[in-house]
């Protein structure tokens, strides 16, 4: 998309929709020739580093392929990561500015026989001060419920308290709350081009992918600009000199 096409607000409907139940789905983010440009950079980059082997090892592996902040290795994915309408998008739906935390390419291989299983995202983050963070994950082909699309759990985002907890284990959410087990769950499948957005505390899940073809996903998550580093371990922060209590902020985390 042109920086000069006007941007486009989300109906009042679907954000409400998003505030009460923690996601949504929006069409017609990207037309089909951004989305097979983009896919094609996510593989190459993917293959370029060894990730995609066509024998998934461990079983983490086996459930997702991943590229941590692959915007800051390719313009092309810049281009995606810091789209204006995305995240034009992303702040409406959040209601607080917002910077960039960090992106990734979640790729799960043809026939990779693994669920990506339910959990929150936020457990994992190093971050305090953050009441609304949000992410975006972009089809880059048609996924079908049968290639690898999302599921979640509406309301889950007030559940403040949970831990993090392993992304292989099907019961390792039930665990914390047996009751969730129980819960309504949505299952959005989506066109190419087309997006859900997830607050970072709502519970997710997406099946393995049980197609020929690699199901290629941008996930692009913000932060509210008042997020501070709480002092705990992640790759993203890792070696760059934050201290417990600052707020995360700088070039590598810019202002959307
Ligand atoms: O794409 C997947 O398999 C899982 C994605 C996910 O958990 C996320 O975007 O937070």
């Amino acid at each position: 998309m042109s920086t000069a096409t006007a941007l486009r607000p989300l109906s009042a409907d679907l954000v409400a929709g998003y505030r009460s139940r923690g996601f949504c789905r929006v069409e017609g983010l990207l037309t089909p020739a951004e989305c097979a440009r983009y896919r094609a950079e996510s593989l190459r980059l993917a293959a370029e580093d060894g990730r995609l082997t066509g024998q998934a090892g461990t079983i983490y592996r086996k459930a997702l392929v991943q590229r941590v902040n692959i915007w800051r290795d390719s313009p092309v994915m810049a281009e995606l990561t810091l789209h204006p309408q995305l995240c034009a998008w992303a702040s409406q739906l959040a209601g607080v500015p917002l910077r960039l935390w960090h992106d990734h390419a979640l790729i799960k291989e043809p026939m990779n026989g693994a669920a990506t299983e339910f959990h929150q995202d936020q457990p994992y983050w190093p971050h305090t001060h953050s009441p609304e963070p949000i992410s975006a994950w972009i089809a880059l082909q048609d996924v079908p419920p049968e290639r690898g699309c999302m599921s979640f759990i509406p309301g889950s985002q007030r559940l403040t308290q949970l831990g993090a907890t392993d992304l292989t284990d099907a019961g390792g959410l039930f665990a914390l709350r047996p009751e969730l087990a129980w819960a309504e769950r949505v299952t959005l499948p989506l066109r190419a081009g087309d997006l859900t957005f997830h607050h970072g505390r709502t519970a997710h899940m997406a099946n393995p992918n049980a197609t020929d073809q690699h199901r290629v996903a941008h996930t692009v998550i913000f932060m509210p600009r008042s997020t501070r580093f709480s002092g705990s371990g992640h790759v993203v922060t890792h070696e760059m000199g934050f201290q417990p209590g600052d707020v995360l902020q700088g070039p590598l985390f810019p202002e959307v």
